[in-house]
């Protein structure tokens, strides 16, 4: 795990634990017995530690939180790097991360790649740099770079850390050679002054000032996580205790965080984002199946989504046509990608040469004779099937036979495009959630006919693209929509039966979702879900009116399109479900109106008006959608939890302290869960959302935990 050998008088301490060079037992061990080896061998005058193959270790081994753990521990190997005699240099590429990076700061000198990037990412899984390294941090770059690395979990490039006086060097070339380099170099010089234990953080005296910035940055920014709170604390004690008793009280905040119910769920969050990565379809997998080299694109849809589409190309460096119908369209979708692009770099999201770059890369057309020879093409027109067809029968014609057409339909089941050219097995489903530019989910979606090769093109794109990519069997809905679609319907039963749009919101948004449902909908627009039920009654040949209480026999509620009708349609006109200060404003307030309203529409409908609890409305709200999450799974839409919870977690910004909604249920306990859906379809016989999943009744009566739903027998239809 740590490959020992001596070169001119050089100790090389090279970590070999691929992929990551995780810092595991055997790889705390090896170090601590490397450097006693090293420091033992009169021979050797200098010490470097490297990782071998991609990166510098990434951090300590997750997958031994779960675990009682065994010594050597980190802070000891680390008390023994710092105390030798003889220079230890920490020569850096890839991630140092974590643990990695606490390593590299118990070394005397750290030199890196301009590529290297460093970090301290334990608050994204819900813990705190465990060795020390809150410590030290501050020792080298002072209060305010310490508290941000450490809450924010950022990952510093190497010439910036440089700046913080992370890194002493940048090197260039074999980075085991320049450390060795470097090592002989410092040969002879005394390594007290470059212990970081004795040193004091600078600016201590203003302690208080940093750390009450710091703590309500965290506390608005990281509403409900613990670990930024913690880390918080941690940092500060380095400037308020000496060093042995900061490390003693960063040990005992560890072991409080590190034994939260949060850092689990954030612990599995973190591999579910890995799991959903081995994906698998009928005839083939992640493993078999070969991505087509994708290096030109198009985006058919100057709109919204078709924007936001191509800013996410652009952004990854891949030349993107955008096509429109007529030259207003193209125009205005133009100035939206640089006003966007524009945005990004301000941002920092890119930089300002890759923000230039995409100007040269972007290809207005309003001809399809123009993407013969593309690779990918991703229509993203409004949700109308025929419209869809239609476009993928002329890409059909035009684009060379290796093209892949992909529709950014949010729900159209995608068997229903392919029809219309002569290549379904290149027809594939790739759902951006709005605004594209920015959230993170990319839901992939094969067909009865597409190919695995074809899949793995969308999902390797996903990744180029910076999204996380999940992939799902095509359905109405597909995962994400589907299952969140009882989410939306039964906060419009609550405000019927007694609950007011503002409650519902507090609740979910002190559960952990940043908004609640009834402001999402003022964001997105009354009208916008008035006109979608509209479209599903045409379907139905259901006449809507005020008293329309069913749709095909299953509960519905027309309070939003009671509202919409009224001319209040959200922010946009500045009164939905709240009024707002003006037309396009963001500041909410309860308005009187809409209780007037409800009442009225009650009263009409001869509904009681109750009061109704919290916990109810958690339950109405994720009991019901998590029930449809487990008929995805019995229907095989998604293969795993984890693809269900990196939908929610990823596309509607669900809490990664409950890990996902199926983590949450399984924490909740399936049996629980269970009983009140039972209990909930019992007295809401109407919304078919409450019919029990057989997959969920089997776990639960079995008491089987979700992690081994896999292995329950019979677990799927
Ligand atoms: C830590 O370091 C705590 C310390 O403060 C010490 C605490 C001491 C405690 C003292 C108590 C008092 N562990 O992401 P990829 C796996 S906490 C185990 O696809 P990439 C990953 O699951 C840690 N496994 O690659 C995957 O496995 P699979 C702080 C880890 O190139 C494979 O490696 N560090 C792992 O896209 C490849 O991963 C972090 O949080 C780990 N630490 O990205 C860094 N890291 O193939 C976490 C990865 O079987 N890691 N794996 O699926 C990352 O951010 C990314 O993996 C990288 C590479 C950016 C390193």
């Amino acid at each position: 795990m740590v490959d020992y050998s001596v070169n001119s008088s050089v100790a090389l301490l090279l970590v070999n634990n691929p992929p990551v060079n995780a810092l595991s037992h055997a790889v705390r061990k090896g170090l601590a017995d490397g450097m006693l080896k090293a420091t033992k061998d009169t021979k050797v005058k200098a010490i470097v530690i490297a990782g071998k193959g991609r990166t510098f270790p990434a951090g300590a081994d997750i997958r031994e939180f779960s675990g009682p753990g065994k010594e050597p521990w980190l802070v000891p190997v680390g008390n023994g790097i710092e105390a030798s005699g003889k220079p230890v240099v920490a020569a850096i590429h890839g991630t140092c991360l974590g643990g990695g990076l606490e390593v590299a700061l118990f070394c005397h000198y750290r030199v890196a790649l301009k590529s290297a990037r460093v970090g301290f990412p334990e608050v994204a899984i819900g813990i705190l740099p465990g060795a020390a390294g809150t410590q030290r941090l501050p020792r080298v770059t002072g209060l305010p770079v310490a508290f941000d690395m450490i809450t924010s979990g950022r990952h510093v490039p190497a010439e910036q850390a440089k700046k913080y006086g992370i890194i002493d060097e940048i090197v260039t070339g074999d980075i085991v050679n320049a450390g060795i380099r470097y090592a002989m170099i410092m040969v002879g010089k005394s390594t007290i002054p470059r212990r970081l234990r004795a040193k004091p953080v600078p600016d201590a005296e203003n302690v208080q000032k940093y750390a009450d910035a710091a703590m309500a940055h965290v506390k608005r920014k990281y509403k409900g996580y613990e670990a930024p709170v913690y880390c918080v604390k941690a940092v500060r004690a380095s400037a308020e205790k000496p060093y042995d008793l900061g490390v003693e009280n960063e040990k005992t905040l560890f072991n409080v965080v590190g034994k939260s119910g949060q850092a689990r769920a954030q612990q599995y969050a973190f591999f579910a984002e890995r799991v959903v990565g081995k994906w698998e379809m009928p005839g083939g997998n992640s493993q078999t199946a070969k991505p087509i080299p994708v290096r030109s694109t198009a985006v058919i849809g100057a709109g919204t989504m078709g924007t936001g589409i191509a800013v996410c190309i652009l952004s990854a460096g891949l030349p993107c046509y955008l096509v429109e119908q007529n030259q207003k369209f193209l125009e205005n979708g133009l100035k939206t990608i640089k006003a966007l692009m524009e945005g990004s770099v301000k941002l920092g999201k890119i930089s300002p040469e890759v923000g230039q770059r995409a100007a040269s890369l972007l290809k207005p057309t309003m001809s399809y004779d123009d993407l013969t020879g593309v690779d990918l093409v991703i229509e993203a027109v409004y949700e109308n099937l025929e419209l869809k067809k239609e476009i993928f029968a002329k890409l059909d014609k035009v684009c060379k036979p290796s093209t892949i057409l992909c529709s950014n339909t949010s729900s159209i089941d995608i068997d229903r495009i392919a029809v219309a050219t002569k290549r379904p097995e290149k027809c594939v489903g790739v759902h951006f959630f709005a605004p594209a530019y920015h959230m993170k989910l990319l839901e992939n979606i094969y067909s009865t006919k597409t190919s695995p090769d074809t899949a793995a093109t969308v999902m390797k794109l996903g990744k180029t693209i910076g999204k996380v990519p999940i992939l799902v069997k095509s359905c109405q809905g597909f995962l994400a929509n589907r299952m969140n679609t009882p989410y939306g319907t039964e906060s419009g039963f609550l405000v019927e039966e007694g609950a007011l749009p503002w409650e519902v919101d507090q609740v979910m948004e002190d559960f952990g979702m940043p908004m609640g449902p009834f402001k999402v909908r003022d964001l997105s627009g009354l009208d916008v879900g008035s006109k979608i039920t509209a479209e599903i009654a045409k379907t139905l040949g259901v006449t809507l009116t005020d008293e329309t209480r069913f749709m095909a026999g299953n509960r519905y509620s027309h309070m939003n399109t009671v509202l919409a009708n009224m001319g209040r349609l959200g922010r946009k006109s500045g009164k939905g479900w709240y009024k707002y200060e003006k037309a396009g404003g963001k500041i909410a307030s309860i308005d009187d109106d809409v209780i007037t309203v409800l009442n009225n529409h009650c009263k009409k409908l001869g509904i009681e008006r109750r009061t109704i609890s919290s916990q109810e409305i958690i339950e109405r709200l994720m009991y019901s959608c998590i029930n449809e999450g487990f008929k995805i799974l019995e229907e095989g839409i998604a293969k795993r939890p984890e693809e269900i919870d990196i939908s929610w977690l990823y596309g509607f910004t669900f809490p990664k302290y409950l890990g996902g909604p199926m983590y949450y249920a399984n924490q909740v306990g399936l049996g629980r869960v269970y009983d009140r859906i039972c209990y909930y379809h019992e007295n809401f016989p109407f919304s078919k959302h409450w019919v029990p999943s057989q997959l969920l009744r089997r776990l639960s009566e079995q008491n089987i935990p979700m992690s081994q739903w896999m292995a329950s027998p019979g677990a799927r239809l």
